[in-house]
């Protein structure tokens, strides 16, 4: 039934809709970039989250046409902020369907929308698994000047030798970590490491979930480039965003 929902939300192109969360640079907390979040509001089932109805699209194929239409919706409604850098959430299928980077890069001319401010979060699980053509995917993006960025980091498997590879730009430091980073000794120090590491390899280091001054200010002592969380901003409708950045509410 929900699956039947979601199609023709998708084919009739309403009820979903993109929420903005703003990434500030850790440096002086201005707001550099936003993630793209899926929403979705049917009229019988309310609001459905996307803990919910993302696994369903990966089981039933609709996270390509999804996955699609939340990248369009986000460089369309992005695209006058040109300061801004815009992140969206790339599911391993998509990475596996062979036509992926052409359809971002054709989506991308479409929307006239540069390739330099488009990152895509992978979950490092994600890219471990990944066959050699989905590799070959993500370096035409990269050779195009998209950015990839790790997400979850710290959760998955492997993580280090993934860095070592050079195929990502980026590191989000999952918020598990961050969550607990002023109280445990031992995540305290993991963060610290991967930070450093993350620095010296020049990737970007985002701490995600932040929620208190203690952690902000244990995350720039850290090293981290970039922090996201409710501190800053939960994720905002396109218009509350517009209101943040252009100061009018
Ligand atoms: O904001 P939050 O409740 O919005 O998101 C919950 C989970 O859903 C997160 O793990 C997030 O990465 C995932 N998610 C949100 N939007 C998208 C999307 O557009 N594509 C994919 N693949 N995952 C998404
Ligand atoms: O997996 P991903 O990192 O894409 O997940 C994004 C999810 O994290 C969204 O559901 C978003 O609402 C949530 N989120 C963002 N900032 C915070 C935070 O500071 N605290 C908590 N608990 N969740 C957050
Ligand atoms: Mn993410
Ligand atoms: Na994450």
């Amino acid at each position: 039934r929900m699956e039947k929902a979601l199609a023709s939300a998708l084919s009739r192109n309403v009820g979903i809709s993109c929420a903005y969360q703003p990434l500030v640079r850790a440096s002086d907390k201005t707001i550099i970039g936003v993630e793209a979040l899926a929403r979705w509001e049917d009229p019988v089932l309310g609001e459905v989250s996307p803990v919910q109805f993302v696994p369903l699209a990966e089981e039933t194929g609709l996270i390509i046409p999804l996955g699609k239409f939340i990248l369009r919706q986000a460089c369309r409604e992005m695209r006058r902020w040109d300061a801004l850098s815009v992140s969206v959430n790339v599911s391993p299928i998509q990475l596996r369907d062979g036509a992926f980077a052409r359809m971002v890069l054709e989506l991308l001319v479409e929307e006239d929308f540069p390739p330099q401010r488009l990152e895509l979060e992978l979950t490092e699980t994600a890219i471990m698994n990944s066959d050699a053509n989905s590799k070959d995917q993500l370096i035409a993006l990269r050779l195009a000047g998209v950015r990839i960025s790790l997400d979850d980091f710290g959760t998955g498997y492997s993580s280090l030798s993934l860095l070592k590879d050079i195929v990502v730009d980026s590191v989000k430091i999952d918020r598990s970590f961050v969550q607990f980073v002023t109280q445990l000794k031992d995540t305290a120090a993991i963060v610290t490491a991967v930070s450093n590491l993350g620095v010296k390899l020049n990737l970007q280091v985002i701490a995600e979930g932040v929620e208190t001054v203690e952690q902000q200010q244990f995350l720039v002592d850290a090293g981290c480039t970039q922090l996201q969380g409710f501190l800053f901003s939960k994720p905002l409708t396109q218009e509350n965003l517009g209101h943040l950045l252009d100061g009018d509410g």
